[in-house]
């Protein structure tokens, strides 16, 4: 691989709903630009960018894929996503290191889920963007339909750089609209453009010229003077159109034959801005780098994927700090990436994608800089992930794995979390959907040979009590030695909710001495841990001791607090217990027509809808649940919505679970409880 000037660079990204062709259009590419003497296919596992055992056995893509790919003095950085909204987290990150977003839409499909949520990223960063119309070899496919619908969608000019030539299986070409070449069959040979579009031609390109023109003011006085640019300003004003996007430019391709190939090969090289084109980020000095993607190796170890985005980086023996930490890092080797292979390299430019390993410190979002001159960019705002599971190791070999394995995936994936619920015990692994989970299962066993199983995560109960209950216990233990003896009688009542415990000594005349309150009290806690009536924590009660009996040898504290467990037990069980579940509160952005639909749904898992509010097309649904209805929420709400809804949730406070469902649990309790003594 060679070393490449910043102008000579290229970084764009690749969006889109699943299976639209990003994929197979980078292996277009290869071959096109003769990197590659055979264009690679999904299906056959054969594509370097979906080298994942995973993405293999699914033939679709899971992590982002660098694929650089040579032609005529530059390097185009291709940036492969994944469309399946669950790995958005790879969408959001790569955007931030592309200077050009491809917009994917499949050519029978139209806009879909996905497309939409492209469109959102590559707003959000406000990237340079452009549309590619994908797999127009497809029968039915309908590129005009496919244009009328981006018109409405994006709120910008719309205009194609070139014209397809035939359609559905007679796609046979694409006309570059600049160059008026007509690029013909799989390998682009150019031919004469078909005369009966000769027309369309001249009318498509006056749109462009326009589009063009006000990419620079100049250009436009140009244009307005002589009716017309020449290619040179024509490629110019392009480039500066696209990059401040002051429209939308179109492309068409069919990656799966080529078809389109080298006509984008052409269009990136000459109007994709390239990193120097477009502005630097504030106050860098010296070598900065910005992390964009971490991959934990199982062999190699840590990798970290950047991009320099100030001054260059030489391998040897660089330091560099992270400016999250204020830690050196040492980078001996540089490399860069093609799929999963690293190819060591001396020197890379401003712009350009790298990858080193074995770095202490970095993690994904991270700056690393030169030590006279500490800089921050800003951190890469993930997706929060709201699908939660329990794993189970499966033996004890994967007990011992599993802590340091998780935390190595989550890592790699900042829209994956992990944590032990201190409450329940579980270890709990959260990401952006049912997909995201299973894959990130099957990552475990593949990577780390670990292999769990998951669960739906146990509900954090709690037991509390209604009313006041009393209860007078004796405890008496005389077997040969030793005996034990002590008397409380206890008294609970509820405090107010969210008040915890409180304890009163109300013991008058010294019937029980001053010196056993704190073993009580111990009593009273190990029982407040366990829980009575359901095996949950106990919350919000008042215990008050009373009064009670002590005996001047037998005694002790062992037996005040054994004592206290059992008087402690009778008096909640007497006072009405009840169990709390946790509440939380649900923001729910959904398209108007699905509101009624999504309402509907929360009011069979006992949801309470605060408020409904309209936002441009949206509707915000503000609603409390209780967490035990809504665990797999995501799922109802992917199918409610086609994957157009999106949801937010928050711990709000604990409610009475109703007696019905509550019996259910206590009941399930002392079967479990039951069996365990057994
Ligand atoms: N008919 C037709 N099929 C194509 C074309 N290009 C790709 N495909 C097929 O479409 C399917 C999806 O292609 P991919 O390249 O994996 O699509 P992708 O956008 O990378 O999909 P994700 O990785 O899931 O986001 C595969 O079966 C391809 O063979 C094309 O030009 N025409
Ligand atoms: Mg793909």
């Amino acid at each position: 691989m060679n070393e490449y000037a910043t102008d000579k660079l290229r970084n764009v990204v690749l969006l889109g709903h699943g299976a639209s062709g990003k994929t197979t259009f980078t292996e277009a590419l290869l071959f096109a630009a003769g990197n590659t003497t055979r264009q690679g296919r999904v299906e056959d596992g054969t594509t370097l960018a979906d080298y994942d055992t995973e993405e293999k056995r699914r033939s679709q893509s899971l992590n982002l894929s660098v694929i650089p790919v040579e032609w005529k003095d530059h390097k185009i950085n291709l940036l492969d996503t994944p469309g399946f909204p669950d790995f958005a987290g790879e969408m959001k990150s790569t955007v931030r290191v592309a200077d050009l977003a491809l917009i994917f839409v499949d050519a029978v499909a139209g806009i879909e889920v996905g497309t939409e949520l492209a469109m959102q990223t590559v707003e959000d960063a406000q990237t340079p963007r452009g549309v590619v119309i994908s797999r127009m070899d497809r029968e039915n496919a309908n590129f005009s339909q496919v244009l009328a619908s981006l018109h409405e969608a994006f709120h910008s000019n719309i205009v194609p750089l070139m014209l397809p030539v035939g359609s559905q299986t007679g796609f046979s070409g694409v006309i570059d609209l600049v160059s008026r070449k007509y690029l013909k069959g799989p390998k682009g040979d150019v031919a004469e453009v078909p005369p009966d579009m000769a027309g369309e031609v001249e009318q498509a390109r006056e749109k462009l010229l326009e589009a063009a023109a006000e990419g620079e003011d100049d250009l436009m006085e140009k244009y307005f003077d002589a009716g017309t640019l020449d290619d040179q300003d024509f490629i110019r004003g392009l480039r500066s159109a696209i990059r401040k996007r002051s429209f939308v430019p179109v492309f068409y391709v069919a990656p799966a034959s080529g078809i389109g190939a080298s006509a984008m090969l052409y269009s990136l090289v000459n109007y994709a801005p390239a990193p120097s084109d477009m502005p630097a980020p504030q106050g860098l000095q010296g070598t900065v780098l910005f992390v964009y993607k971490t991959v934990a190796d199982p062999f190699v170890g840590k990798v970290s994927y950047f991009r320099v985005m100030n001054g260059s980086l030489h391998g040897g023996d660089t330091r560099l700090v992270v400016s999250r930490t204020n830690s050196e890092e040492r980078i001996s080797t540089v490399y860069v990436p093609r799929g999963q292979e690293q190819m060591p390299i001396g020197q890379l430019n401003c712009g350009d994608l790298g990858i080193v390993t074995k770095l202490a410190q970095a993690q994904t979002g991270d700056t690393l800089c030169d030590r006279q001159h500490v800089v921050a960019l800003p951190h890469i705002e993930f997706p929060n992930p709201l699908f939660a599971v329990a794993v189970h190791p499966r033996s004890k070999n994967d007990t011992a794995k599993l802590s340091p394995s998780l935390t190595r995936i989550c890592e790699e994936d900042p829209s994956l979390h992990w944590n032990t619920e201190a409450a329940t015990s579980e270890m709990i692994l959260r990401g952006m959907g049912q997909n995201h989970i299973e894959v990130a299962i099957a990552k475990l066993h593949n990577k780390f040979g670990v292999d769990v199983e998951t669960t739906i995560p146990k509900v954090e109960y709690h037991e509390a009590i209604t009313k006041h209950g009393q209860s007078r216990y004796r405890h008496k233990k005389q077997t040969g030695g030793a005996g034990q003896f002590a008397e409380i009688e206890m008294a609970v009542e509820p405090t107010a909710p969210g008040a915890g415990y409180e304890f009163e000594w109300k013991v008058f005349g010294g019937a029980i001495s001053n010196s056993y309150q704190s073993s009580i009290e111990k009593g009273i806690r190990s029982v407040m841990e366990t829980g009575v009536v359901a095996g949950y924590t106990v919350s919000d009660v008042k215990c008050m001791v009373l009064d009670g009996k002590e005996h001047p040898v037998d005694s002790k504290p062992i037996a005040f607090e054994i004592c206290s467990r059992r008087v402690f037990r009778e008096a909640f069980e007497l006072a009405g217990p009840i169990l709390l579940e946790p509440i939380y509160r649900f923001t729910i952005f959904v398209p108007e027509d699905n509101a009624g639909d999504v309402m509907g749904n929360l009011n069979t898992k006992r949801a309470q809808i605060v408020s409904m509010e309209q936002v441009g097309n949206k509707a915000v649904i503000t609603a409390d649940a209780p967490l035990a209805e809504m665990q797999r929420y995501s799922n109802d709400l992917r199918s409610l919505t086609q994957g157009r809804g999106i949801y937010e949730q928050k711990f709000d406070r604990y409610a009475q679970v109703p007696s019905h469902l509550a019996q259910a649990i206590i009941t399930k309790h002392k079967a479990e409880r039951k069996e365990e003594e057994e």
